[in-house]
């Protein structure tokens, strides 16, 4: 599994760092974020409220766009390792500089000389969604969508929100998804992880993304799944960091194999893989064990996340 070619269509930059990376970052900061870490050097939180805020502390530690260029390094030398051949990353102005634009585009800079950087070097294609958040607020998000519209292009490609999906509705955010849409950007956001099937339904209607953050509640909606296979609506389904979050007991419990004999197109990422104890592997092998899955099965569902990537069709010929 681990060297079979993979799309990843749904990880956050920072949430994807290496423990041991920020514990380094903080170290040579004089930084004290200790209750970041459990005692086996892994991030420790209790649910996902609590998760939230331990990203934000170990994201506290990234303070320049150097430590983005080191950062973007240390996630895709990983990712490589496991198989990924193209990633979208969630990236977010308000840990890059706080949503100043001249501050993001040198954040902005730092990330993509690392992501070409990995590439020649590894062969791996790092793509860029920008987000917003969802718990600092409508207007937060609006400068957020400014920052993405002004650089959008080959590698800024989607716009996307994140953050606690129970703060506000979906279409609190109507302005700064129509903003970055106008600006050309594919959209997403966070839907039907934490919210029920109504804000799959809000993020559809309000927004009108093409692709749905998660969206596995939207099993509990027969209608609603048919919509969504009928739609041809994508869904970045994240299993492991589902079940590491409690939403659902095991493998064998989560909904992603009835949502794809359903006709729905589902697709595999790792959302924050260290906070998870996940790996673009470990899904794979979890889910073969959960569903019979084999290497045609999961070829099929790379040519899915393909096909739905936010990126040229130069760069999807290459990963097909
Ligand atoms: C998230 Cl804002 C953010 N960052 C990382 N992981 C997330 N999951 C949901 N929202
Ligand atoms: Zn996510």
């Amino acid at each position: 599994m681990k060297s079979l070619p993979k799309v990843e269509l749904h990880t956050h930059l920072e949430g994807a760092a290496p423990p041991a990376f920020i514990r380094g970052l903080a170290q040579e900061k004089g930084m004290d974020i200790s209750g970041v870490f459990a005692p086996d050097g892994g991030y420790a939180f209790k649910d996902f409220w609590h998760f939230l805020k331990v990203y934000e502390a170990a994201t506290s530690t990234l303070t320049t766009p150097e430590d983005y260029h080191r950062l973007t390094l240390a996630v895709l030398e990983e990712s490589a390792a496991h198989g990924v051949i193209y990633t979208e990353s969630f990236m977010s102005p308000d840990f890059c500089g706080g949503r100043d634009l001249s501050a993001w585009r040198e954040y902005l800079h730092a990330i993509q000389e690392a992501a070409a950087q990995a590439e020649a070097q590894m062969g791996i294609i790092l793509r860029a969604v920008v987000t917003c958040v969802r718990h600092f607020g409508p207007e937060k998000a609006r400068e957020t969508a400014l920052c993405a519209a002004e650089t959008a292009g080959d590698f800024i490609t989607g716009f996307g929100m994140g953050g606690d999906e129970q703060s506000g509705k979906q279409g609190d955010f109507a302005w700064a998804f129509d903003c970055a849409r106008e600006a050309g950007l594919r959209l997403t956001t966070h839907a039907g992880e934490w919210g029920g099937p109504q804000s799959i339904r809000d993020a559809l209607d309000d927004l009108r993304v093409e692709r749905i953050g998660h969206g596995v509640r939207a099993i509990e909606d027969d209608a609603l799944v048919d919509h969504l296979a009928e739609r041809e609506i994508v869904l970045e389904v994240c299993p492991g960091s589902n079940i590491a979050l409690g939403l659902y007991p095991d493998w064998q419990d989560h909904p992603i194999e009835r949502l794809r004999e359903r006709g729905v197109k589902v697709t595999i990422s790792t959302d924050d893989p260290p906070f998870f104890h996940t790996t673009m592997t470990r899904e794979y092998d979890r889910l073969a064990d959960a569903f019979g899955w084999n290497e045609d099965s999961f070829r099929d569902f790379n040519i899915v996340a393909a096909h739905a990537a936010f990126c040229d069709t130069e760069t999807r010929a290459r990963v097909l």
